[in-house]
């Protein structure tokens, strides 16, 4: 959502290809021909405005402003808002979820100003980037046959926590059993997920600006022994789990330009790379933007499921076969985002968040199952929470952006046939903006952040509900806790937001991360799942911008 200038990579695993190209907000651009009645605007003023749409704008309303998470900027659009209407947009932002840039003091009156001109203009189109930019930034740091060949350190691999140290960009490996950081490691600007292979070795994370990190956990200092730049902007890669083809293949999708990449999974290089640009999925029309949304691996099937966002497909790539690829487009709907495994692995549950719906889609048979209207406002689950409520069985939960709600679908087609691809129950919790829900098999609590809400005390808390307490009177809706994290985590400065819950591997204890401006103190404070109490606050100078936590065991096997 809130971006900060991209960190130079020059020195990094990244300097292979051109420095001066490493994120969307880098490249070179020009005005695109002038018609008449546009605003008056010098190079030097376009080339800020394409820099700040790019850092702030871009991974909501996209490159061209076709619209997704936002809505279309385009030129004519823009015109019949007019200027002051957009001026005033930019400067207090919207209930919906624009953030008030201005009155936040995020971008100055001259940067608003200079905005509301910059999108009367036609967007200008960055490049494009295929094999053989791909190969210049690709680099085997420490080839397969130079790895070790068995663990070469003390560490609990399966309870280590990778986390995003967002305008860092950089990763931190912490251990979840002593909460000492491990490894401080540099990878692409604003690390956006981590993925582990499926035998739970190599550790892969993307940054915003396309550089994909292999990380090797055996090694006695775990470090990148793999890197490689698969676009200019990006926010997904995963590993082949399907049995046979465990470590076989990574893929990485991009948003811009709009393809996934299909790598070695060993080393990264590039083999296959596949244009997401076509139709739309309803009204059959061309889109030249459908960005590579979340990726996840199938356990049923050699497959991977690409979600792509704007045409509303999702694709089932079997990657048995490369050279003869077979690809299942699943019909869906628009603006598909993040989404998560049932609790059997067989079902995906995705959200088209700017539609309000959820997509089922059966792994085993590669069909969609069911699309649900969630009642709520911009659904965001992240890969969701599963867990068994005391009345409608086994269900899987989204909380939403643009409302305080929380909805649960049934998932047991088998067992709970009148509850399976409904929504059995929606209730409220602390407010709108939350981004992450989560649980753990071994917990009863269902935890619930409110990162985004403009209230600066909800944002730091966290609602908790007592799974049990759910069957109670189907009248109410259930009562939560609200624990103060951000007051917990006693930073005096800033004011922080507190993101996703992470449970350990033991699923005995769950992290957030307390995300404060980068030049302020950050922290991850972790609770006890059964008392609800504080256990630790980790603080370090090293604990820059912390965002997403990926515990290794519970993001290999898919618990959440
Ligand atoms: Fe995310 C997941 C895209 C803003 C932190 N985010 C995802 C996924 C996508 C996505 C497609 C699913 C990946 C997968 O599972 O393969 N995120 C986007 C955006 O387009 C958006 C809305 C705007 C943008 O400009 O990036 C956006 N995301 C944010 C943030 O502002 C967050 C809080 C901090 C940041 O890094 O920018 C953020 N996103 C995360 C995290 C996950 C994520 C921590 C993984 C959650 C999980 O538990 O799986």
């Amino acid at each position: 959502y809130a971006q900060d200038k991209p960190k130079d990579h020059a020195d990094g695993p990244a300097a292979a290809y051109e420095p001066s190209m490493t994120t969307l907000a880098e490249i070179q651009v020009e005005i695109p021909g002038r018609k008449p009645g546009d605003p008056v605007m010098t190079q030097e003023e376009f080339q800020r405005g394409t820099e700040i749409y790019f850092q702030r704008c871009a991974g909501c309303h996209g490159v061209l402003r076709k619209g997704a998470t936002g809505k279309a900027l385009t030129p004519d659009l823009m015109r019949e808002a007019g200027f002051d209407y957009v001026q005033s947009f930019i400067t207090y932002g919207s209930p919906a979820g624009m953030p008030n840039w201005g009155t936040s003091g995020e971008l100055t009156e001259e940067d608003v100003d200079l905005m509301a001109r910059y999108v009367l203009l036609d967007p200008p189109q960055p490049p494009e980037w295929g094999m053989p930019e791909m190969q210049a930034s690709w680099t085997v740091v420490i080839p397969p046959e130079d790895r070790p060949t068995q663990k070469m350190n003390d560490i609990d691999i399966d309870n280590l926590m990778s986390v995003t140290l967002r305008d860092a960009g950089q990763i931190a490996l912490i251990d979840g059993g002593t909460y000492e950081i491990r490894a401080v490691i540099d990878t692409g600007y604003a690390v956006h997920i981590s993925r582990i292979s499926a035998s739970g070795r190599y550790l892969l994370v993307i940054g915003r600006d396309g550089l994909v990190n292999m990380i090797d956990l055996w090694m006695e200092n775990p470090e990148t022994v793999a890197s490689i730049k698969i676009g200019i902007e990006a926010r997904s890669v995963e590993t082949s789990k399907f049995e046979g083809f465990e470590d076989k293949y990574a893929i990485a999708g991009a948003y811009w330009p709009p393809q996934y990449v299909i790598m070695d999974g060993d080393t990264l290089e590039p083999l296959k790379i596949v244009s997401t640009r076509g139709m739309v999925y309803d009204e059959q029309t061309y889109h030249p933007e459908p960005r590579v949304a979340s990726i996840l691996s199938s356990h049923y099937k050699p497959e991977f499921i690409v979600n792509v966002k704007e045409t509303g497909k999702i694709l089932m790539v079997d990657y048995s076969d490369l050279k003869n690829l077979k690809t299942t487009e699943i019909e869906s709907e628009r603006f598909l985002h993040d989404g998560g495994l049932d609790s059997t692995h067989r079902y995906f549950l995705v959200a088209a968040n700017a539609r309000n719906k959820i997509a089922v889609v059966d792994t085993k048979e590669s069909k969609l199952t069911a699309l649900i209207d969630t009642g709520g406002q911009t659904p965001h689950p992240g890969r969701g929470a599963n867990f068994t409520h005391p009345v409608y069985g086994p269900v899987w939960a989204t909380s939403h952006l643009g409302d305080e709600s929380v909805a649960l679908i049934g998932t047991d087609p088998e067992g709970h046939p009148d509850h399976a691809w409904k929504i059995v129950d929606s209730f409220y919790a602390l407010g709108g903006g939350s981004l992450f829900i989560k649980t753990h098999p071994n917990s009863q609590n269902l935890y619930v952040d409110a990162t985004l809400n403009p209230d600066a005390e909800i944002s730091a808390s966290v609602a908790v509900f007592d799974i049990a307490g759910m069957g109670g009177d189907p009248d109410a809706d259930p009562e939560f806790a609200t624990l103060p994290i951000g007051e917990w985590a006693g930073i005096a400065e800033g004011q922080p937001r507190v993101v996703q819950p992470e449970f350990n591997k033991q699923g005995t204890e769950v992290w957030f991360s307390v995300w404060n401006a980068k030049d302020k103190e950050s922290a991850i404070v972790i609770v006890d799942d059964k008392t609800l109490e504080l256990k630790h606050v980790i603080k370090d100078p090293r604990l820059i911008t912390p965002t997403g936590k990926f515990n290794v065991m519970n993001t290999q096997k898919d618990i959440y």
